[in-house]
């Protein structure tokens, strides 16, 4: 199919770096200039031969299955196909035309070099030099003068120090960033008393009335609004006006640091400006979808984005299953919650959280005034392995009672296990206002009732039906992780088509409750669906889900296969503290870096595989790499412990880094 042809797969060959992408070879602002081949063979040589490499090399064959498997779907699109799918998407594009709303301004503020430059405002004499805020294991932020030399966030400190020789180290001082974030939202309030914070740098706000009311323009108003966050911080930011919130986050990264771009409430002027961008500035286009539509449709900007809506629709959305329904008729497909906390292996405490998840799951469910069918039970043990396990009952439920009855019934079966996330999916939804569009289901579920069979709606999908004494919703059937998780990989973001020019990814979601919006969004928003927790990916990580042939599901825990553990790693206990602090070093991600946030656990799930790899060898080779240490380090005694510094458990990065050959 010529016309999804895309680059050729790249495959080293004698520059073996070109092809090794990481998150710390993406260019930041102020990494314009940098010579990003050598930063590139820099990261490769450090890291080759280490945990994190073959780490990074597993996720890499695995996008490229992904990009196979499209390919080969792609392949099988007729010209009739392609010609239907071209009217879906020529449709949906006049939607969204029609829905498109140019009466709001919105800027969007985000502080320039944020730690780094509340270090230097502390300490002047570190002014002017290249400065990296985190530790040898780790860079939280760089100084413009440091990302000159491809040092940037997230990367180890100790690949900093080879990229720049002279790179100082400051250690993050958590409650001064916290200081000066209050300050700035001092300044936010005055322009917007409901302006949203997304991390501590950053946040939208709604300039519309403040534009009116003093007559002002957007650019004026920005304007003000740095001026008055630098008399008031002494720190500089940048903004971003624009229509909507996700153009206006693009906008203020063009003019960093201490700038401001301005896109005018224009339909040709955001055209034109949307048309240009990289899709990589879509908020939920990460690494893998990027590179995914590169190669596999040829598309690198948002116009060959529009220009190949046909295939994107045939491969991605909705459209592609469901024929040519209108967005009306679309039914949100699942609505789930989950907590990530530390693991634990008390079961009181478990069923604690388990009846919190059910309360939260119903007050979302009778929300939007649904009930459902399927009830899946997400469990991430202490050793990241995650099961699925569903149930399906034959009445509709969304009360916590009912939910709680099922849950707890899934979650006895799989005890006893230590835990540090669990969550829990409503799937086959019936929408309580609207009865018209479940009636097959509920004559062929009357037809089965009545008749008193065996057999479930589900058909193919379940194994067996089992009978839970007691439960007034009758037989139930445990169904497989393929069936009823179809939307997992899709809830915690979507990218829907509608809210295309309005919805933002960044936007923090309290408590890590999701709503799963359609099956098929998955595909296109699988780099964002890493947990919004920010944990191990779904299909990064050791995954078990259950077809359960159970008489009863009171006896099913004997029926678990042992193969569900066997092939589980045993790393740290990584979490996120709130969604975003790394509960072993300290480490903070804010929200709205997913990928970062999976680079970071990956990083650690592999440091603890190397640990068990180099118990003996660790030290020897640790103190072979300090004596090099080419760089200096500044360590303020922070006013609050860090994590990290916890009981010199965290192992040191170099120790991570050693070949796991040392014979290469
Ligand atoms: N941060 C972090 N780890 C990351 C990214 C960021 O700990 N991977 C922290 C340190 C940053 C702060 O969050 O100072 C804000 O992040 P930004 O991405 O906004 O980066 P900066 O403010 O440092 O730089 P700039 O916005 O000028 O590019
Ligand atoms: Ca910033
Ligand atoms: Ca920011």
């Amino acid at each position: 199919m010529s016309a999804a042809a895309g680059t050729p797969a790249e495959d080293g060959g004698d520059r073996p770096w070109q092809s090794y992408h990481t998150a710390y070879t993406n260019a930041k602002a102020g990494m314009e200039g940098v010579d990003k081949e050598k930063v590139q063979k820099v990261i490769y040589e450090m890291s080759k031969g280490s945990k994190y490499f073959e780490n990074e090399q597993r996720k890499e064959a695995l996008t490229k299955q992904k990009i196979e498997h499209l390919r080969a779907q792609c392949a099988t699109l007729t010209d009739n196909d392609i010609l239907h799918f071209q009217k879906v998407a020529e449709k949906k594009m006049l939607e969204l035309e029609a829905s498109r709303d140019l009466s709001k301004i919105w800027l969007h503020t985000d502080m320039d070099a944020f730690y780094a430059a509340v270090e230097t405002l502390e300490d002047p004499s570190l002014k002017g030099k290249p400065l990296a805020v985190g530790s040898m294991s780790m860079v939280a932020t760089a100084s413009y003068e440091a990302r000159k030399f491809g040092v940037r966030a997230a990367m180890p400190g100790f690949i900093g120090c080879k990229l720049c020789p002279g790179l100082v180290f400051v250690r993050p001082n958590f409650e001064r960033y916290t200081h000066y974030s209050e300050l700035t939202r001092k300044v936010f309030q005055r322009y917007d008393p409901n302006f949203i914070a997304t991390s501590l740098d950053e946040a939208y706000l709604n300039i519309t009335n403040v534009c009116a009311e003093r007559g002002m323009t957007g650019e004026e108003v920005a304007t003000e609004l740095r001026a008055a966050i630098h008399q008031e911080t002494g720190l500089t930011c940048s903004a971003g006006v624009a229509p909507n919130r996700m153009i206006a986050k693009v906008c203020s990264d063009i003019n960093k640091p201490n700038g401001q771009f301005i896109l005018p409430n224009d339909r040709e002027a955001v055209w034109t400006f949307v048309s240009t961008l990289p899709i990589r500035k879509i908020g939920g286009i990460g690494k893998v979808t990027e590179q995914m539509l590169r190669q596999v449709l040829g598309i690198s900007t948002c116009q060959e984005m529009l220009q190949k809506a046909a295939f994107l629709c045939a491969l991605f959305s909705e459209c592609s299953a469901g024929g040519t329904e209108t967005p009306e008729q679309r039914q949100r497909k699942s609505i789930s919650c989950e907590r990530t906390f530390t693991a634990t292996n008390d079961s009181s405490l478990l069923f604690e959280k388990l009846a919190n998840l059910a309360e939260n799951l119903m007050d979302d469910l009778q929300k939007e005034g649904l009930k459902g069918k399927t009830l899946t039970l997400k469990l991430k043990t202490a050793d990241f392995e995650v099961r699925t396990r569903a149930v399906t009952t034959r009445g509709y439920i969304n009360s916590k009672e009912d939910i709680l009855i099922y849950a707890t019934k899934l979650l006895k079966a799989e005890m006893p296990l230590s835990l540090r996330l669990m969550g829990l999916r409503m799937s086959q939804l019936h929408d309580e206002k609207d009865d018209s569009s479940t009636s097959t289901q509920k004559t062929i579920d009357i037809f089965f009732r009545s008749s008193n069979s065996n057999l479930n709606v589900n058909g193919a999908n379940v194994q067996r039906i089992t009978n839970i004494s007691g439960q007034d919703n009758g037989p139930i059937s445990v169904t497989t992780k393929d069936d009823c998780l179809g939307p997992d990989t899709g809830t915690g973001a979507s990218t829907d088509q509608q809210d295309f020019f309005v919805h933002d990814e960044s936007i923090f979601i309290p408590e890590q409750r999701n709503l799963g919006k359609y099956n098929n969004e998955a595909v296109l928003s699988n780099p964002v669906i890493s947990d919004c927790l920010g944990g191990a990916k779904i299909d990064d990580v050791t995954t078990s889900a259950k077809v359960m042939n159970a008489e009863n599901l009171d006896d099913v825990g004997q029926l678990i296969s042992h193969e569900a553990t066997a092939s589980s790693s045993k790393p740290g206990q990584q979490l996120w503290i709130d969604g975003f602090i790394c509960s072993i070093c300290g480490f903070e991600l804010p929200p709205g870096f997913e990928e970062e946030r999976q680079e970071h656990s990956d990083f650690h799930l592999a440091e603890s595989l190397q640990q068990e790899e180099t118990v003996d060898s660790k030290r020897s080779i640790c103190s072979e790499r300090l004596a090099e240490k080419p760089c200096s380090t500044t360590t303020p005694t922070p006013k609050k412990k860090l994590k990290s510094s916890k009981e010199g458990k965290h192992i040191p990065i170099d120790a991570f880094f050693a070949k796991c050959n040392k014979n290469l």
